[in-house]
Parts: structure tokens; sequence; C-alpha cells
């Protein structure tokens, strides 16, 4: 038979194929760990130079260093002075952290407002309240918009209303508008020309400086969050009373009302003013300090 004639033929033939596919893998083995390593070494090299830039670029003493794109945005030579602390009593600082807590359990989300008037200066001193919230590299990426001019009011709830109508009826999912049944809210916004005040809070995304170079504004929703609840809070110690609301799909259309620029997107709108008389608000509970607090 022809494989008994020739079988040695066949032995040596296979045994040089397990030979060549073992050599093969292992030489693209080596190639595999060659090819990791000079990634590795490029990424080292790079690190170097990154370091070298990092190192040329802080380099105070070389005066280049103000054409390479990398100056702050601060002053370089921004001075440090002592912090303006005066230390409380602890018995104090019980006595004022419950008391604020008492003014603070107060605040309630008001959807009825009555029209009395209220000083601007009460409002500016809230927004300078607002303004002293902590911000991405002190970058202060908020703009305020205050708007008291009824035709701008009205115009305000003109596209509100138009778009939360479209978002009852078709964008809000039915869990969310059965949730929200409980609070008796709908796309009628009243408040919205009724309250003396509107404020409109925009996140600056970023700015630009004197000389006309971008302006990064790191963690902006971050610092107007944490602006916005220095907001309400300055709102509530003033005897006013506001709504929080975030009119969905309504941000570029007043945006380009109010002449902001494309950098800007709106991230509030709060109606401020005085309650309406005989103004209800829902029974709402707050959920206790052990739900609320986790300690270690
Ligand atoms: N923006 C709508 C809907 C709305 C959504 C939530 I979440 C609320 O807590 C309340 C209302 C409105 O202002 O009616």
């Amino acid at each position: 038979m022809f494989f008994e004639l020739y079988w040695q033929y066949f032995v040596a033939g296979l045994i040089l194929y397990i030979i060549a596919r073992i050599g093969y893998g292992v030489y693209s083995g080596l190639q595999k760990k060659k090819k990791a390593i000079s990634g590795l070494q490029k990424k080292y090299d790079d690190i170097g130079r990154l370091d070298q830039v990092i190192e040329e670029e802080t380099d105070t003493t070389n005066e280049e260093v103000e054409d390479d794109g990398l100056t702050p945005a601060l002053p370089k030579d921004l001075k440090h002075i002592p912090l303006k602390f005066e230390k409380l009593t602890v018995e104090d600082s019980i006595a004022k952290s419950a008391q604020f807590y008492d003014l603070m359990n107060k605040r309630r989300t008001v959807r009825h407002f009555s029209s009395d008037f209220v000083p601007k200066e009460i409002i500016h001193n809230i927004i300078k309240t607002a303004g002293t919230a902590p911000s991405g590299a002190h970058t202060e990426p908020w703009t305020y918009v205050v708007v008291s001019c009824p035709e701008m009011k009205l115009k305000i709830r003109q596209i509100i209303e138009n778009e939360e109508e479209i978002n009852y009826k078709k964008r809000m999912s039915r869990e969310w508008t059965a949730d929200l049944k409980p609070l008796k809210t709908n796309w009628v916004k009243e408040y919205l020309t009724d309250a003396p005040y509107l404020i409109l809070v925009f996140k600056q995304l970023y700015s630009f400086r004197e000389d006309g170079r971008k302006k990064t504004h790191y963690y902006n929703e971050q610092s107007v969050s944490l602006a916005a609840g220095i907001l309400l809070t300055a709102i509530q110690v003033a005897g006013l009373v506001s709504l929080t609301s975030t009119p969905l799909n309504c941000g570029p259309a007043l945006r380009l009302l109010l002449g902001r620029p494309n950098s800007e997107k709106l991230t509030l709108l709060l109606p401020v003013g005085y309650p309406a008389e005989g103004c209800e608000v829902p029974d709402l509970k707050r959920k206790p300090l052990e739900d609320i607090m986790v300690e270690f």
C-alpha cells in the first residue's frame, strides 16, 4: 500500500510542520514583546518630553513663557493674604447652625406669586451673594439675567408655555407626568408674569480673556450648581420665595431672546418675590438625618 511504503515521509513531514509552527509561535511572540517594549519606551520618552515641557513652561525666569499659550488665566504672581476668620465659641456655633437650619427648613418651592413690589437692591444683594460661590480655578462661570420688565416676562412666559405644553403632552414619559400629579404642576405658568422678578441662571462653558484667548471654565456645571444653592439660600434669608425651574427645551430660545452668547447655557429659571395671598404648597416631608447621612 502507498502509506505503508512511504510512511517515513509522512512522519517526517508532520514533524517538520510541528517544528515550523512552534518556531513561528516563538518568533511572533518575540515580535509582540518587542512592539510592547518600544510602545512603553515611546510612552516614557513622551512623559520625559512632557516633563521637560512642564519644566520649561513653569520656569518663570524665561521671558518667552508669556507667549507659549500656557500663561495662567489668574495673575501669575497672585498674592496670598491672611484669611479673615473669626472663630466662634462652640456654643455660638451650635446655636447659629441650629437657627440657620430652622430658617432653611422653612424654605419651600412656591408656584403662586403675588406681584407685590420688591426693591431691586434686595435682588442685587442676593445675586452678589450667589457670586460668592466657589468655582473651578476661580473662573466664576455664571451669568444671572434679572428680568423685571413686564413685556420681557410675557415673552419668556409665551416661549416656556408653548414648549411646556409639548413637554407635558409628548416629551415627558407617562411615569414622569404621573409622578408630578401630586405636585399639581402643568404647562400654564402664571408665576412667570406674576412674580416681580425672574432670575435666569446661565452657565458659561468658557469665556475669553482680555487678549482674546479662550478661558476654560473647569467644573462649570458643579460651580453653577453650588452658586444656585447659595442663591436659593440668599432668597430665603431675604424673606422672599422662589421656584427652582428648569424649562425643558427652552434654553436656546431664551438665550437668544436675552441676547446671551453661544458659550452660555440656561441652567435654571427662578421667579422671585412674595407668595400670593392664600398660597398653598404640597405637604411634603423631608428625609430625617439618619436617612441622608452615613457616618464612620
Ligand atoms: N418643567 C416642568 C415639569 C416639572 C418637572 C419636575 I422633575 C418638577 O419637579 C416639576 C415640574 C414644569 O415646570 O412644570
